[in-house]
């Protein structure tokens, strides 16, 4: 049995519902690291594995709120502090109705190895909370944040734990954050990273996550391919955040990406998505995609409701590159087997663990470019860490050099991780060279921090 095998072994009793996807996110790290551990006995001699995937603390609250009817609403708020061996606690928060421990410990678990790959001082951390912000008013959205931070403001600091954005916490929600941390502690620190530019937020902080991975994957191809995405077919899902800025940074450099999607269903727009449309919908009236089809009735749109879990309509579309940018588990190994019959190249996960673990493995069998989460979405987290040097020092730099610095920061974790895959005899294998690379970095520190 090699040590990956045994290590798997010592956590498979504690594999409870919600945990699951935890456990797909640590099974893939363990198996990844193997010959880590093979050639180096420490990382086994000081339990490095034991200590890691335990969280330092988890913090469970509950929230209440006036809604704008005068009912008193109850929800549940976290916040899982996870490691802290290379910097302060650092992740974002999540609200939607599906939020529970299992899910911010998959996340935070995740966020440790994305934040030591981009070699900045951060750990990891994640929180967030059930509260779904669809559908309520601006003043509900205020006084659920204003509730959450009244409990939530105990735990972090500039220097202890930063939270940001994610899932259903944008701009917005941060400004609301920090207007109640600000009330409660009167000071006014950079406690939370996204915040709007006029009270502390770094230029590009909205843009980094999605153009972060345009970045990566331009490398990876030039790397791998010798090739560009100029003038490729893209496919994109999701249309939130991170969704439209990839597509942004796409429509800059040249490429056509053909489709976006939310949770009611796909657009397919064969000449190309208009960005401007979408932004109008989904980032200022909040509306669902279906609306697209109003000034475009060229385009297609494919509800959600008419395909199978296993089988999402946007990984239908041919394309050479695809990038999945909406949620966990949204391409299935069908998915998958259809991308590479369809001669889709590259996939870029814009999303936190999009691609299922079948998935993943028919993507490295066929030779696909793949580029892992935890390194090619780690451009959001980079600009989070620049918003913080930015407060701490009192400055604000320009558009241009936070985009400089984004670009050189994906080169290098992209280099980075393509240079340890071959290290360790993978060559090519982007989830390995990830997870060797940002494991070895938290074990080292860990190590030398003592127990
Ligand atoms: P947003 O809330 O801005 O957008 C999420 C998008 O995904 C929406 O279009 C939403 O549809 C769709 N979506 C969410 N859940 C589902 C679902 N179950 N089925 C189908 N569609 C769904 O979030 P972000 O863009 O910020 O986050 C997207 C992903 O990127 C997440 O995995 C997040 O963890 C990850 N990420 C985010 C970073 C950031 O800086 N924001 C950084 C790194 C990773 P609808 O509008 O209908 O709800
Ligand atoms: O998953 C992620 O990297 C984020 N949601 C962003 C975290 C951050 O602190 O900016």
């Amino acid at each position: 049995m090699t040590i990956a095998e045994k290590e798997i072994k010592k956590f498979e009793t504690s594999n409870c519902d919600q945990d699951k996807v935890f456990y797909q996110a640590m099974e893939e790290v363990i198996y990844s690291i193997g010959p880590l551990l093979e050639s180096d006995e420490k990382y086994t001699r000081y339990a490095i594995l034991e200590r890691l995937v335990v969280p330092d603390r988890i913090i469970k609250f509950k929230v209440v709120w006036l809604d704008d009817n005068q009912n008193i609403m109850v929800n549940t708020g976290y916040r899982v502090q996870f490691n802290n061996a290379l910097g302060p606690y650092k992740g974002g928060l999540r609200f939607h109705p599906t939020v529970n421990e299992g899910i911010l410990k998959f996340l935070g678990f995740e966020q440790i190895l994305k934040n030591a790959l981009t070699g900045l001082p951060i750990g990891g951390g994640k929180g967030g909370s059930d509260f779904n912000p669809k559908g309520k008013s601006d003043f509900e959205v205020m006084k659920f944040c204003s509730a959450f931070m009244t409990e939530l403001h105990k735990y972090i600091g500039p220097r202890m734990d930063i939270p940001a954005g994610d899932i259903g916490v944008g701009s917005r929600e941060i400004g609301y954050l920090f207007g109640e941390y600000k009330k409660i502690t009167s000071t006014y620190e950079g406690v939370l990273t996204g915040k709007p530019y006029m009270f502390g937020g770094s230029f590009m902080r909205p843009e980094a996550t999605g153009y972060g991975v345009v970045y990566f994957t331009e490398t990876m191809l030039e790397i791998e391919n010798q090739e560009s995405l100029e003038g490729k077919i893209c496919t994109v899902s999701g249309a939130g955040n991170v969704a439209l800025h990839v597509i942004e940074k796409l429509l800059e450099i040249g490429a056509i990406p053909v489709t976006c999607s939310d949770s009611t269903g796909t657009i397919y727009d064969a000449r190309g998505v208009d960005l401007a449309l979408l932004k109008e919908l989904k980032l200022e009236k909040r509306l669902s995609l279906e609306g697209y089809k109003l000034s475009h009735p060229e385009a297609e749109f494919m509800p959600a409701y008419e395909y199978l879990e296993d089988r999402h309509a946007v990984w239908d579309i041919p394309c050479y590159a695809a990038f999945p940018c909406a949620t966990q588990n949204e391409l299935s190994e069908m998915d998958a087997q259809n991308l590479i019959s369809n001669g889709c190249v590259s996939v870029s996960e814009g999303a936190n663990m999009p691609s299922t673990p079948d998935a993943i493995a028919a993507f490295l069998s066929h030779k696909i470019c793949f580029a892992p989460a935890k390194a090619a979405n780690a451009g959001g987290v980079a600009v989070s860490e620049f918003e913080m040097s930015q407060n701490a020092s009192m400055t604000k730099w320009s558009f241009e050099k936070v985009d400089e610095k984004l670009k050189e920061t994906m080169q290098q974790i992209c280099t980075r991780v393509a240079l340890t895959a071959k290290d360790y005899g993978v060559e090519g294998n982007y989830v390995d060279g990830s997870n060797i690379a940002g494991f070895k970095r938290v074990a080292d520190a860990m190590i030398a921090e003592g127990i």
